[in-house]
């Protein structure tokens, strides 16, 4: 790997650590916690060694932050997701600290080279794509920005599959990331809540015969035991915790039936126990729709609230400044059942009357919603429900009454509004609406991008919002600049370090100092020159790796994030293989060589988009060996996408692909890590894209396609795709060569099905977007071939994202959600 050669410069040059002393340490560490000496260390020995050697340096911050919160009964916020996608966690670390050359040099005197065991690091992979990556940025920027968070969630022992291509085709193998242990988690036995399913609930009353509470017994309880991740900010300044919640048997051996020789039977509970912290479920904008995953999320809820309650009762005694001292949130409806459990805590075992509690829920709890898509809009069977949660399923109940009647009080609701508000799904089976009960429980109901939002209040929510209409409000993602630019990316780090001095590193609005200098031919120079070392660090994996030579002086066009139809990546393929055929039909035209990359992971259970990278991959093959094409052309599908890869592939990047069908991309924020590393983006006006191209001004984006109202129209108007696609030569010929075989003369029937879709209803508007979408692709070439005027634009693209940091974000969540100061 050539990383080596962009050299990491340490930003606290205050700490003056000294190599030396750090190299002593690490031998120290290594000797005295892990039990070796140098000489028969494997290399992750040295790699626990120096995460150890740095988490010792985090720690006294994270005793004194989490000190200084309690001393000065300050607010805190408690971020409930069942994803964090964090990633590996070395390289941020001693980024933050300031601590990388030091390390480096370090590591160098005792023999062991930095990246090849930063290479061992396994990523944290909690998480299936922007939701959980969105909650990894937003724990840097609390403790970067300064605000007291415990994230909370689930220590998932199999997190997000490692994806293998095998004849083209995705294969999902478990990721074990825990298999070297983890040497930034602390477990703590002594953080243990009991967790109930099932069971029955019993009414206690007093000796007139009235209520006086309900009491569950549930049959069936396991332990939630706390293991602590500590988060280091910019410059250590605050250091947070992410607490994960691993299940346990309170009997982990059933000694009766293991006497009785069951000896499987006897380890009946612990398996069961096991079962809800064992793996990420891996669908994305589909729920999973099992038990399990419902287990899971009451599991990760209710220890978070038990956790949460005890330590707000032994500092403060009484729980009606709950809302005062903390803030929960609820990523997604994940964690909404929540809310009834918030309930249950405080009317059953804290003796509080409906009314008090509802008022303290509804003051505590806020929700971040992050899809319109109504396939993805969590429900659960109301039998399932109340066998596993019965109490739960009374409050619910309880609950949708007081929202009926409120909504009655009004006047002015239909019946098919009041029923769009109930909790309750009544057509067909009974079920309930998760993001329903969050925003009935909720004082703020967030959307992630401006767009987002305004359609949240048009569709999914339209009723709630007129119920409740000052509640919804919009915080646009964004993404931290450490892992996203500083970390990720050395080389434009140095660079603008060296033009616009270092103010940047510690407030990003600064890095629009680098705008002016997109006139200036020398910075330009050096900024791609900075951007071929990126790109050449990418061709070298893919070689390596896939054994396809790329040329970094070709574009490279870059598409990667989880697969799915409303992401479009088909239309990427289509018009690659509308390319192909060009390049070879006009050889005498000046084409412009690209190279399109394809990254990203499809749930293992969603045919389609299994199918779409079986036919990248077909594509690819097809493409790349056919010499007529002269290297103009090459589509590369590079296999397990995950945030390393991410970090390699951002800044390697000259155009960014943000094509999904405009209103169904809640807000995207690989698009603003691209635009970050300097690449260009031809994007639809979809989720935050609309406001990036705010930022970045018109010229500096490529825009295309339908709009969502146009989306909207077609659609009402009968959009009839065939005749779409009668109409557009370019686009038939490409659709009849992938759907006669083309590409998979081994089976030349495999893609009727995606082709006929097309044809038949073309719900993502695939067809109707073809020949903007291609359209623009030559306006691109044509900019491209203008070297002075490509690099213009990208360096403004740079200068003028600051706009999108996380930390921009958080504070927007502090001030305008949490109410808590920054
Ligand atoms: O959240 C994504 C949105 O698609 C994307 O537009 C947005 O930028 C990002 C952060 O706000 N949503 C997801 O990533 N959703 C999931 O991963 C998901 C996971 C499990 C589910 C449903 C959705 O059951």
């Amino acid at each position: 790997m050539t990383s080596a050669v962009i050299s990491e410069t340490s930003f606290l040059p205050s700490e003056n650590i000294d190599p030396k002393e750090l190299a002593d340490e690490i031998l120290r560490v290594l000797k005295y916690r892990g039990g070796k000496d140098a000489t028969v260390a494997t290399p992750h020995d040295w790699l626990t060694a120096s995460i150890k050697v740095v988490r010792d340096r985090i720690i006294d911050r994270w005793v004194s932050s989490t000190k200084e919160a309690y001393d000065q009964s300050a607010k805190r916020v408690y971020y409930l997701s069942l994803e964090f996608l964090i990633g590996r966690l070395m390289r941020d670390a001693f980024s933050n600290l300031g601590m990388m050359d030091a390390m480096r040099e370090a590591l160098s005197s005792l023999g062991v080279d930095f990246d090849v065991i930063a290479a061992l690091e396994p990523d944290a992979a909690l998480g299936n794509g922007g939701l959980g990556r969105l909650a990894a940025c937003f724990m840097e920027s609390m403790a970067t920005v300064d605000v007291p968070v415990h994230g909370y969630g689930i220590r998932y022992v199999n997190g997000m599959f490692r994806q293998e291509i095998r004849d083209g085709w995705q294969v999902e193998l478990p990721e074990n990331w825990l298999d070297h242990g983890n040497p930034w988690e602390f477990e703590r036995r002594e953080r243990a809540f009991e967790v109930g399913f099932g069971g029955s609930v019993e009414s206690v009353t007093d000796a007139q015969g009235r209520l006086e509470r309900h009491i569950w017994k549930p049959t069936e309880r396991v332990l939630a035991v706390a293991y602590d991740t500590p988060v280091v900010g910019w410059r250590g300044k605050r250091v947070n915790t992410l607490r994960l919640w691993a299940g346990m048997s309170l009997d982990p051996i059933l000694l009766a039936a293991f006497n009785a020789g069951d000896h499987i039977g006897a380890l009946r509970e612990s398996n069961k126990a096991d079962a809800l912290s064992r793996v990420l479920y891996p669908a994305d904008a589909t729920p999973a729709g099992q038990e399990l995953r419902l287990r899971q999320e009451y599991f990760f809820s209710t220890a978070s609230l038990q956790d949460i309650l005890q330590r707000h009762l032994s500092q403060y005694g009484d729980l009606h400044s709950l809302p005062d001292k903390a803030a929960i949130h609820l990523n997604d409806t994940h964690p909404s059942v929540a809310v009834a459990e918030l309930m249950r805590l405080l009317l059953d075992v804290h003796g509080l009357d409906f009314d008090d509690a509802w008022d303290i829920t509804k003051r505590t709890f806020a929700y971040t919603n992050h899809t319109l898509l109504p396939e993805a809009l969590e429900s659960w069977p109301v039998p399932l429900f109340e066998r596993l949660l019965p109490r739960h399923m009374q409050i619910v109940y309880a609950i949708n009454a007081q929202i009926l009647i409120e909504a009655r009080a009004k006047g002015d609701f239909s019946g098919e509004q009041i029923s769009s508000i109930s909790l309750i799904n009544e057509g067909g089976e009974r079920r309930v609406r998760m993001g329903n009960l969050a925003f009935a429980g909720s004082h703020s109901i967030n959307g992630v991008s401006a767009l987002h939002t305004e359609l949240m209040k048009e569709t999914v929510f339209a009723d709630l919002h007129k119920l409740y209409p000052t509640r919804i409000n919009n915080k646009t993602n964004g993404i931290t600049p450490r892992r996203w630019l500083i970390q990720c990316n050395p080389g434009l780090t140095a660079l603008a370090r060296e033009a616009i001095g270092d103010r940047f590193l510690d407030d990003i609005d600064a890095i629009s100092d680098l705008d002016a200098l997109a006139s200036d031919a020398a910075f330009r120079e050096k900024f791609a020159a900075v951007k071929r070392a990126n790109k050449q660090r990418l061709a070298s994996l893919v070689s390596e790796r896939l054994g396809i030579r790329v040329d970094p002086s070709a574009m490279f066009d870059i598409q990667i994030k989880r697969i799915h139809e409303y992401k479009r990546q088909l239309l990427n393929i289509i018009e690659a293989v509308a390319l192909y055929d060009q390049i070879r039909s006009h050889p005498e035209r000046d084409w412009m060589p690209r190279v399109k990359f394809f990254g990203g992971k499809a749930a293992p259970s969603y045919h389609n988009a299994k199918l779409i990278i079986k036919l990248a991959n077909d594509v690819a093959r097809v493409v790349n060996s056919d010499p007529s094409v002269r290297g103009l052309l090459k589509v590369v599908f590079v296999p397990n996408y995950n945030v390393s890869l991410a970090e390699i592939m951002m800044p390697a990047a000259d155009l960014s692909e943000q094509i999904s069908t405009a209103g169904m991309e809640a807000s995207g924020t690989g698009n603003m890590k691209f635009a970050l590393n300097g690449a260009l983006t031809i994007g639809t006006l979809d989720g935050a894209n609309v406001e990036m191209k705010e930022h970045v001004g018109d010229d500096n984006i490529f825009i295309f396609g339908l709009t969502t109202e146009e989306v909207a129209q077609r659609r009402a108007n009968g959009y009839n795709p065939r005749d779409v696609i009668a109409g557009s030569p370019e686009l038939s010929q490409a659709l009849s060569a992938i759907s006669s075989g083309v590409f998979s003369p081994d089976d030349p029937d495999r893609y009727r099905e995606l082709t006929d879709g097309l044809y038949q209803h073309d719900w993502f508007m695939v067809a109707a977007d073809f020949d903007s979408y291609a359209d623009t692709q030559r306006k691109i070439d044509e900019v491209w071939r203008d070297s002075p005027l490509w690099y213009a634009k990208a360096i403004h693209n740079v200068a003028r994202m600051s706009w999108f940091s996380s930390d921009r974000t958080i504070r927007q969540y502090a001030e305008e959600i949490w109410n808590v100061p920054v």
